[in-house]
C-alpha cells in the first residue's frame, strides 16, 4: 500500500514542487495553444503567445475559462488529443443547460486513479481494506474514480453504486466493508438507518470519504460518532478529473491539493486579481498533466481559502478550506447572501438532524425564507407548546446568524426526502413568478 503514499511527491520540498510545475505548465500551455483552436482564440484575444509563459509567474498572464466556454465548445471544442487517444469520457451531474463532457486518455486516467488512490491512503487505506463505493456510476465521477483509486491500492473493492440502502446495509456487514466512500448527505443517511436498526456492532467500517458536496464540521461529526468513524472530506470536479483533486489528511484541517499534477488560484470573483494565502475567493484551476482535457485558468465557483501552512502529516501540497459553498449556491435573500451551509451549522448545532430543505418564495414583492426541519421521533412527542419553542428558539439562532428572520417550519420524522447522490438543499421559486 505504502506505493501510493508517495512521500518523494507528497511530501517534496516547495522548491521541487514548483519545479515541477514550472515544467509542466510551460510545455502544457504549448500543447494547449497547438491543439486547442478554441483556446488558442482566447490567448490571442489577449496577445498572449505560448513563449510568454515561462513559469508559474507567467500563469495569472493566461486567460480564465469558465464553464460557459466548456458549454461552447460542447462536444469536442476543448480535446487537445485526437479522438482515437481519448479511450473514456465523463461528464458533469448538473441538469441545467449542456452538460460538460470531460475526456481521458489512459494516461490521465491513470493520473486521476493515482489521486484517489492517495486519498484512500491518507485515511488510512491498505490493501486489507474492504472499500465500499456508493458514489454514483457511470457519467458521474465518483464512482469510477474511487473505484480505481481503491483498486490501484489493492482493496477489496465494491462497487455498490448508489441506491437500495437495505442492500448497501447488508453487504456492509456481511463482508465487513471498512472503508465507505459516498456522498455526505448519503452516508448520513445510511447511519441514521444503522443506528435506527441497532446494527453498529454489526458494521467494521473505520473510515469515510465523503465529498461531491458541501458539508459542515457538524455534520462530520454526526456522521463520525453515529458510524464510530473517522470522516475524510475528499473534492474534485468533472472538468478537472473528478474526485481526488484534493483529499483530507489525518489533521482534518483541510484538504492537500495534488499539485503535481494541478496549479491551484484563489481569485477575486469580481475582478480575476489573484489573492494571497488565506483571503477567501474562486478557485481556480490549472492542468499541468492531463492530456485530453487540460483546462488552463478554470475558474470552478468553488470559494474557498488556500494555506501553505506546515501540516503534521507531513505532506507539503497546499490545503484547500472546505469550499464554503459555490459562489453559484449562495442565495441573496432580502439582499442578505445566505449560504446553506450557515443553516445546517444551526440546525446541527442545535440536536436537529441534517435533513432539512430551503424553500425561497418571493410574496408581495418580498422574499421569504422558510425553512423545512425535520425533527427526531423524540422532539415529535412534545406538546404543542414545546413546539413553539422550538420554533422560536431556531427562528433566533438563524437570526443571529444570517442576519434576517427565517420562517421555521418543523415536520415530522422521515418527511424530507433522503438523498443518495447529492443532496437538493435548496428550491428557489423566485424564478417561476
Ligand atoms: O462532485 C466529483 C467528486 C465525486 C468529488 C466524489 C468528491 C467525491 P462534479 O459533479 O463535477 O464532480 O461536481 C463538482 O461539487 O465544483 C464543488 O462545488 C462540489 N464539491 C465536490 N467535492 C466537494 C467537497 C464531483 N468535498 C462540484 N466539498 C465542485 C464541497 C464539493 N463541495
Amino acid at each position: 500500500m505504502e506505493h501510493y503514499y508517495q512521500p518523494e511527491i507528497e511530501c517534496a520540498s516547495r522548491e521541487q514542487i514548483r519545479a515541477w510545475q514550472d515544467e509542466r505548465l510551460v510545455k502544457q500551455v504549448r500543447h494547449v495553444y497547438k491543439n486547442v483552436p478554441y483556446y488558442r482564440n482566447l490567448m490571442d484575444q489577449k496577445g498572449v503567445t505560448p513563449d510568454d509563459i515561462r513559469s508559474v509567474d507567467d500563469l495569472h498572464k493566461l486567460p480564465f475559462l469558465t464553464k460557459d466556454d466548456l458549454r461552447d465548445a460542447y462536444p469536442y471544442g476543448l480535446l487537445a488529443v485526437p479522438l482515437k487517444d481519448a479511450v473514456r469520457i465523463q461528464s458533469t451531474s448538473g441538469t441545467t443547460g449542456r452538460r460538460v463532457v470531460a475526456f481521458y486518455t489512459q494516461h490521465d486516467l491513470d493520473l486521476w486513479e493515482d489521486c484517489c488512490a492517495r486519498a484512500i491512503v491518507a485515511a488510512g487505506g491498505t490493501n486489507e481494506d474492504v472499500v465500499h463505493v456508493c458514489y454514483g456510476y457511470g457519467l458521474f465521477t465518483g464512482g469510477p474514480g474511487l473505484n480505481g483509486g481503491s483498486h490501484k491500492v489493492g482493496s477489496l473493492t465494491l462497487p455498490m453504486s448508489s441506491g437500495n440502502t437495505d442492500r448497501q446495509i447488508q453487504f456492509m456487514c456481511d463482508l465487513g466493508s471498512t472503508i465507505l466512500c459516498c456522498t455526505p448527505s448519503y452516508a448520513a443517511y445510511l447511519a441514521e438507518t444503522i443506528c435506527e436498526r441497532g446494527l453498529q456492532d454489526k458494521i467494521k467500517l473505520k473510515a469515510g470519504i465523503f465529498g461531491a458536496e458541501a458539508w459542515t464540521q457538524e455534520m462530520r461529526r454526526d456522521i463520525e460518532q453515529k458510524l464510530g468513524i473517522k470522516a475524510y472530506d475528499i473534492y474534485g470536479l468533472t472538468e478537472i478529473s473528478g474526485p481526488g483533486v484534493s483529499f483530507e489528511c489525518s489533521e482534518q484541517t483541510g484538504m492537500h491539493i495534488n499539485e503535481d499534477h494541478f496549479i491551484a488560484e484563489v481569485i477575486d470573483p469580481a475582478t480575476g486579481e489573484v489573492l494571497p494565502d488565506g483571503e477567501k475567493g474562486e478557485l481556480v484551476f490549472t492542468s499541468i498533466t492531463k492530456q485530453a482535457f487540460p483546462l488552463l485558468r478554470y475558474r470552478t465557483k468553488d470559494i474557498c481559502v488556500l494555506t501553505h501552512e506546515k501540516c503534521s502529516c507531513g505532506r507539503t501540497h497546499v490545503k484547500m478550506s472546505k469550499p464554503m459553498g459555490r459562489s453559484d449556491d449562495m442565495l441573496i435573500v432580502k439582499g442578505v447572501n445566505v449560504f446553506p451551509s450557515q443553516i445546517e451549522t444551526v440546525l446541527l448545532n442545535k440536536g436537529y438532524p441534517a435533513n432539512y430543505q430551503i424553500v425561497v418564495t418571493r410574496v408581495n414583492n418580498s422574499d421569504v425564507l422558510e425553512v423545512q426541519v425535520e425533527m427526531t421521533p423524540e422532539m415529535f412527542s412534545d406538546t404543542v407548546s414545546d413546539m413553539d419553542r422550538r420554533e422560536k428558539e431556531l427562528r433566533d439562532a438563524l437570526k443571529s446568524m444570517l442576519g434576517i428572520y427565517a420562517k421555521i417550519t418543523l415536520v415530522a420524522p422521515k418527511t424530507i426526502t433522503r438523498s443518495e447522490g447529492k443532496a437538493v438543499r435548496v428550491i428557489d421559486k423566485r424564478n417561476l413568478y
